[in-house]
C-alpha cells in the first residue's frame, strides 16, 4: 500500500509510485512544514477521516481553510494529533487541487451543487440488470456526468444471475466504453471480482449508481474484510436486512493498485451544472453525426443533421432518443 511520508515536498510527490492516474501534484510548498500528507477516505458532518501512513486519522477542517470543503478523494495535508486514537483531532492545513470532479445535483432544476468526490480516474457506472430494473436513463446522465467532470466511464452490469445483460449491451456494448457483468455467483467464486480488478488497476475508481444496485457488494468484494477493518471504516451490506450507505467511503485496492469509493445510491444523477452543449460528448455513436447540423445546434431543433445520420443507418435510434430525451428533460425536474 501506498505510504505518505512526513515532510511531504514537491520531491517526495514527484516520485510517488505507480502513477498511472493524474494525480494532483503541486508546486506549491506546504505552509505547514510538519504537515503529513493523506487521502480522505469519508467526510460525517465535519469530521473527517484521513489515510495517513496506513493509519486512519480523525481530523477537521482548519479555520485558515475557509469555506472550502475537504471531500472523498481530496489529497490533504494534515497537522496535530495523527496517532488516529478515539477522541484525537488533527487540522487539515491545505487541500491539492484537484485533477477531477464529480457533481451531481438533485435534480436538473436544482442549482445547488453536490460535490461527490474527488480526484477519481475513473466512474463505475453500476446498473443491476434487474432488482431494480436497469434504466438506460441514468446510465446516458452518469456518462454526461463522467465526462463533464473529466473521469472515464466504465459499466458495471450487474445481478445477471436475475436477468440477461443483451438488452443493455445492445444500447451500450459497442460504444467504446469498458463494460464487465457480474453476478452473485461470480462474486462468490471470485471470477467476477477478478474481472473487474481488470478494470481498476492503478486507478481511483468511484462507483455510482441507484439504490440496490450492488456497488457495496461489489466494493466489499473486491477489498477483504481485513483490509476494510484496517481503515477502521465499514460499510456493511451483511446481517439482516438491507444496508444502505449513506456517505461515498474510498477503500484502497490490495498491492497498491488503486483506490475504490462507494457513494450512496442516488435517485437521480442532476445536471444542473452541465452545459446542455456538453451532453452531445456523453454519445460517442453520436458525435459524428453532428458534423453536418447548423452552428450552435441544439441538436434537439427541426434543423438537427442526426436524424438524417441516424436514418441512414449510421446509429441505433434508441440512442438518439435518449439524446432528445436528456436535453429536453435537463432544465425539468425528471423522474429517474
Ligand atoms: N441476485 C443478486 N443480488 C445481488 C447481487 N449483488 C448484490 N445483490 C444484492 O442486492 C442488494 C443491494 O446490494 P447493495 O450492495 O447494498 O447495493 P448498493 O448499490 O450498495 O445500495 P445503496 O447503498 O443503497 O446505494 C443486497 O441484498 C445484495 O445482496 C448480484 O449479483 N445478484
Ligand atoms: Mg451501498
Ligand atoms: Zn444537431
Amino acid at each position: 500500500m501506498r505510504r505518505y511520508g512526513k515532510n511531504t515536498d514537491e520531491d517526495d510527490i514527484r516520485q510517488r509510485p505507480n502513477r498511472k492516474g493524474n494525480r494532483p501534484r503541486t508546486n506549491i510548498r506546504p505552509k505547514h512544514e510538519d504537515a503529513a500528507e493523506g487521502m480522505v477516505l469519508t467526510v460525517d458532518r465535519g469530521r473527517l477521516t484521513v489515510l495517513i501512513d496506513d493509519i486512519p486519522v480523525h481530523a477537521m477542517k482548519a479555520r485558515e481553510l475557509g469555506r472550502k470543503a475537504a471531500i472523498v478523494g481530496d489529497r490533504v495535508w494534515v497537522v496535530g494529533d495523527l496517532s488516529g486514537k478515539k477522541d484525537t483531532l488533527a487540522r487539515i492545513v491545505r487541500i491539492a487541487s484537484r485533477t477531477s470532479v464529480l457533481r451531481r445535483t438533485a435534480d436538473d432544476d436544482d442549482p445547488y451543487e453536490r460535490v461527490v468526490v474527488a480526484n477519481a480516474d475513473q466512474l463505475a457506472i453500476v446498473t443491476a440488470l434487474a432488482d431494480p430494473e436497469p434504466r438506460p436513463r441514468m446510465i446516458d446522465r452518469c456518462l454526461v456526468a463522467a465526462y463533464d467532470g473529466g473521469l472515464s466511464p466504465l459499466l458495471v452490469l450487474t445481478k445477471s444471475d436475475l436477468a440477461e445483460p443483451s438488452k443493455i449491451l445492445d444500447l451500450y456494448g459497442d460504444l467504446d466504453i469498458p463494460y464487465v457483468v457480474t453476478s452473485r455467483q461470480e462474486l462468490e467464486d471470485g471470477t467476477a471480482v477478478a474481472r473487474v480488478r481488470e478494470q481498476l488497476d492503478g486507478k481511483i475508481t468511484a462507483f455510482v449508481g441507484h439504490s440496490g444496485v450492488g456497488k457495496t457488494t461489489l466494493v466489499n468484494a473486491l477489498v477483504p474484510e481485513d483490509r476494510r477493518r484496517s481503515t477502521g471504516l465499514v460499510n456493511a451490506v451483511t446481517g439482516r436486512g438491507r444496508h444502505t450507505t449513506t456517505s461515498a467511503l474510498a477503500l484502497p485496492l490490495s498491492g497498491d493498485a488503486g483506490w475504490v469509493i462507494d457513494t450512496p445510491g442516488v435517485r437521480s444523477f442532476g445536471l444542473h451544472h452541465v452545459d446542455p452543449s456538453r451532453v452531445i460528448h456523453a454519445f460517442p455513436d453520436l458525435e459524428p453525426g453532428t458534423e453536418n447540423c447548423p452552428r450552435a445546434c441544439s441538436h434537439d431543433e427541426p434543423d438537427c443533421a442526426l436524424d438524417a445520420w441516424v436514418a441512414e443507418g449510421h446509429a441505433d435510434p434508441a440512442r438518439l432518443y435518449s439524446l432528445r430525451r436528456l436535453l429536453a428533460t435537463r432544465e425539468r425536474r425528471d423522474g429517474d
